[in-house]
């Protein structure tokens, strides 16, 4: 495959209302908030990355000022000019940096797209390349949708079913102290064999053990980072007291990570965000680990604009994601998404990855340069640009 030379790189900075505000046990959104990467090669090919952040510094600790320091004093400045015959070689030139792992996972996403356009293929199998031999993309990814918190069980139900009706084979609700055992209890009364699986987002604690063990009643898939998001030890012996898998998401932030997990017998089934673990090759490492473990895994979102959400569709449509991802379509999410065409649910529960080269989705100039404006008017002062 021909190498790319990285000639220049721009930021956006941008701000999408969402359709309905996404609440979790950490507090509620109404605006995705984005820094997009525009990468562009001596060739002239133009690759687009983003970094997955969210306003304030919650599920990811960045936000889009740390974002924009980080990338615009640090990491462009020592990418620029690089050659690279591989994506894969991208992370040891920003090794010396530390971190912020939404942030480089973005400009890396922006390597990784220009790349497979300057060879003319397809995102997806870029990715199929990297993995074991043997391991093809199936052009489609099989998704679920994650339901934020609502304000009563009725809400609840209603947004199942609502979801259901769409097409969506698998069901994620987000619960928190105070909003857990009823809420899998409504869910499963009115649907007892929808494939059923909740998010914490790390609200509890070991000591609510017991509590958390009753939720082994409600036949659920998995429950996603009960404990603390920096914590693996304390999730080997929670899950040694429940029988419903543990699913890590905030604690595995590196392959090492998900290695310590597995030898402490403190996950069932990895939520894998490329944002969360600094990019596609740590997230092709721990792919690889994945597989060779025999571990249930699924990707993960962070209702990511169009650009982030073709590079993680591309990625869920490897063989060994083999549970449904969080990535649903452009219309859980955005009345108008930055990009062309919109994500929509195929037969089955799936999104099909987009046909172009690349991430196969192309940037809309007039609705980035409303959404940089957007940004902008909401935060007056310097915030962003
Ligand atoms: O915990 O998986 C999470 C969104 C933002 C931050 C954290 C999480 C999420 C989601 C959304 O669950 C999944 C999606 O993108 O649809
Ligand atoms: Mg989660």
């Amino acid at each position: 495959m021909k190498p790319i030379t990285i000639r220049s790189i721009k930021l956006h900075t941008v701000l999408l209302p969402y359709l309905a505000p996404f609440e979790t046990s950490f507090g509620a959104e109404t605006d995705k908030v984005a820094v997009l990467v525009e990468l562009i090669t001596d060739a002239g090919v133009t690759g687009w990355g983003e970094c997955a952040i969210e306003f304030w510094p919650g599920y990811g600790q960045e936000t889009a000022e740390t974002a924009r320091h980080i990338l615009s004093e640090f990491l462009v400045p020592a990418v620029i000019g690089a050659t690279l015959a591989c994506p894969s070689e991208f992370p040891a030139l920003i090794k010396r940096f530390r971190g912020n792992h939404h942030t480089r996972a973005g400009l890396e996403a922006a390597v990784w797209d220009a790349f497979a356009k300057s060879n003319d293929i397809r995102l997806t199998h870029l990715f199929a390349q990297c993995a074991p031999e043997g391991h093809e993309s199936a052009g489609r990814a099989t998704v679920g949708v994650s339901i934020g918190i609502q304000p009563s069980l009725a809400a609840t139900c209603d947004a199942i079913r609502q979801r259901l009706q769409q097409g969506y084979g698998r069901i994620k609700l987000k619960i928190k102290r105070g909003w857990d055992l009823e809420v899998a209890r409504a869910a499963r009364a009115e649907f007892p064999d929808v494939p059923l699986m909740l998010d914490a987002n790390s609200d509890y604690a070991i000591e609510d053990a017991d509590h958390l063990a009753q939720l082994d009643q409600f036949n659920l898939m998995m429950i996603e980072q009960p404990l603390a998001h920096d914590d693996i030890f304390q999730h080997g012996r929670l899950q040694a007291r429940l029988n419903t898998p543990i699913c890590l998401d905030e604690s595995v932030k590196s392959a090492s990570d998900l290695q310590l997990a597995l030898q402490v017998g403190a996950i069932g089934v990895l939520n894998l965000k490329p944002a969360r673990v600094g990019g596609f090759s740590e997230s092709l490492e721990i792919y690889r680990i994945c597989v060779a473990q025999e571990l249930p895994l699924w990707i993960g979102g962070m209702l990511e604009t169009g650009v982030g959400r073709a590079a993680n569709v591309a990625f869920a449509a490897l063989p060994g994601v083999t549970l449904p991802s969080d990535i649903s379509a452009t219309d859980r999410y955005f009345a108008s998404d930055i990009s062309e065409p919109p994500f929509a649910l195929g037969a089955g529960s799936t999104l099909a990855t987009p046909e172009g080269s690349g991430i196969g989705v192309d940037v809309q100039r007039d609705r980035l340069e409303e959404a940089e404006r957007r940004w902008r008017e909401k935060y007056p002062y310097g915030k962003g640009g």
